[in-house]
């Protein structure tokens, strides 16, 4: 993108704000200085003859008819909001119009006909940015919001975008600016030895402001599993019944089931909602030694997704001989990931007669929840889904009583802020130079104004808002 396209505020853009396909209705807004002499030129007011929108107040709406160079296109509702009362703060009129896909380009192009550039991804709310109504939280949180797919989700995102997270980390600024602006008071009187805020004082905020943001990076564990759902893999062996069981839970055939070992080649991924948690469930390639190139490399991937997974459903073929030796796998899976949560399905219930016998062998050795299923026939459904969702039970109370960071990039900055308050209160500790302890903290308050956008670079501001819709 370039970025030469963002160092045009005075131009003004438009875009279609709605989703493009057939609908009731459409909105095509626009924003910039000139919008109001724009809307002018293509827009008749209905039984107002004088009317014009450089005349017009803010939040006022008409109803009237648009035009373009070829006659009318639709009868509309135009919305009037005047800098620096609006969205963006600046000068924005929005368009209601019936929502037909062509109806709603032809809007779009008479406005781009009357001197308004396509807007990128996410530029109104970039300008709203820069423009100082929002900060760069606020910004991301409207992007989280349209993307909810659970309540929980648009929850925290509500709360990030009325300010929760902003104001936390705000006053952690202002805590960290303070000790700075002492420290870097005592450099400028070096030579006196003064101390305008004793060490112990000083040390006992850093350390109050490091503990306030140890709580943060650790809100990030749920806040993970809020924003991006549960990352749940189904491992196991060749047709141990993973993709019978991806569709089962999914209420869909979205991966393809057959008795050939070795079906499943590359991984599955899809979202599915329980008890208001969302799950995003991956389905693996079966786990044999194989020396067939393709396979070999779909296993390699699942294991690749099992060591990054929140949840590992280990799922096996209850009726076969060796049952029982799986359970070794299944106790190395959670060997070898101990952050990640493990249930075992005992699947095929219904090919063997002493099941239950087994399922108590089963549970005797592997340690963790066994639940029994017969997959293909749907049975035992609702117990694994009780399950799994009681295994990430807690995430909705942890939510509700407190700010939660939900972006690896606010989690990434604030880690980074907190390592260098750990270095400034080791160098608190060590008597050293205030010189360096005055680095840190100022490193620090960096990281933090990273997030909120108080320092921020052009590069940034491209990654984050090229992540909205156009229109937004
Ligand atoms: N009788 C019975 N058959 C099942 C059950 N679950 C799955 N199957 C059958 O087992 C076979 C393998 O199922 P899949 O879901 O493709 O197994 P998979 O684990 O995905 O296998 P790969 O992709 O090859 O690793 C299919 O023929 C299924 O119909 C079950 O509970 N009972
Ligand atoms: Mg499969």
């Amino acid at each position: 993108m370039p970025a030469s396209v963002f160092q045009q505020p005075d131009i003004p853009i438009a875009a279609i704000a709605t989703p493009v396909g057939v609908g009731a209705l459409a909105i095509v807004r626009m924003s910039g200085s000139g919008v109001l002499g724009i809307a002018d030129r293509v827009f008749r007011k209905k039984m107002g003859k004088s009317f014009s929108f450089e005349a017009a107040e803010g939040f006022t709406a008409h109803v009237g008819t648009l035009f373009d160079s070829e006659g009318m296109v639709d009868e509309v509702v135009a919305l009037v909001f005047r800098s620096p009362s609006s969205f963006t703060m600046e000068d924005m009129v929005e368009f209601t119009c019936h929502g037909g896909p062509v109806v709603v380009r032809r809007v779009l192009a008479a406005l781009l006909d009357g001197g308004c550039r396509l807007a990128e991804p996410g530029e109104f709310t970039r300008r709203a940015f820069l423009n100082g109504r929002i900060d760069l939280l606020q910004a991301e949180a409207i992007g989280e919001m349209i993307h909810a797919r659970t309540d929980a989700a648009f929850r925290t995102a509500v709360t990030q975008m009325q300010g929760g997270l902003s104001r936390r980390l705000n006053e952690m600024r202002e805590g960290l600016l303070q000790s700075c602006a002492l420290l870097e008071l005592e450099l400028d009187f070096s030579e006196e030895d003064l101390e305008f805020q004793s060490r112990e004082e000083l040390r006992s905020e850093v350390d109050r402001l490091d503990k306030e943001l140890s709580r943060l990076v650790d809100s990030y564990q749920h806040g993970r599993l809020l924003s991006e759902g549960v990352s749940s893999v189904i491992a196991g062996r060749p047709n141990a019944g993973k993709s019978t069981l991806l569709n089962l839970l999914l209420g869909k055939e979205r991966s393809i089931v057959s008795h050939m070992p070795g079906t499943t080649r590359d991984y599955i991924e899809e979202c599915f909602i329980h008890e208001k948690t969302m799950f995003r469930l991956t389905d693996t390639a079966g786990l044999r030694e194989s020396d067939e190139e393709v396979e070999h490399e779909g296993i390699e991937r699942s294991y690749r997704k099992i060591s990054e997974s929140d949840l590992i459903i280990y799922i096996l073929d209850l009726s076969s001989q060796d049952y029982l030796l799986e359970a070794a796998v299944a106790i190395g899976f959670q060997k070898s990931c101990p952050a990640a949560r493990m249930l075992v399905v005992a699947n095929k219930t219904d090919l063997t007669q002493d099941w239950t016998e087994r399922i108590e062998k089963l549970r005797g050795a592997v340690g963790c929840v066994v639940v029994p299923m017969a997959a293909s026939q749907g049975e035992g459904l609702g117990e694994l889904k009780d399950v799994m969702a009681g295994m990430v039970e807690g995430l909705d109370k942890l939510h509700e009583a407190s700010v939660l960071v939900t972006s690896l990039r606010h989690y990434e900055a604030l880690r980074n802020a907190s390592d260098a308050l750990h270095n400034a209160l080791e160098l608190i500790d060590g008597g050293e130079a205030t010189e360096l302890i005055a680095f840190e903290l100022r490193s620090a308050l960096d990281y933090v104004g990273e997030i909120t956008g108080k320092v921020v670079s052009e590069e940034l501001l491209n990654t984050i808002f090229s992540q909205f819709c156009i229109g937004k």
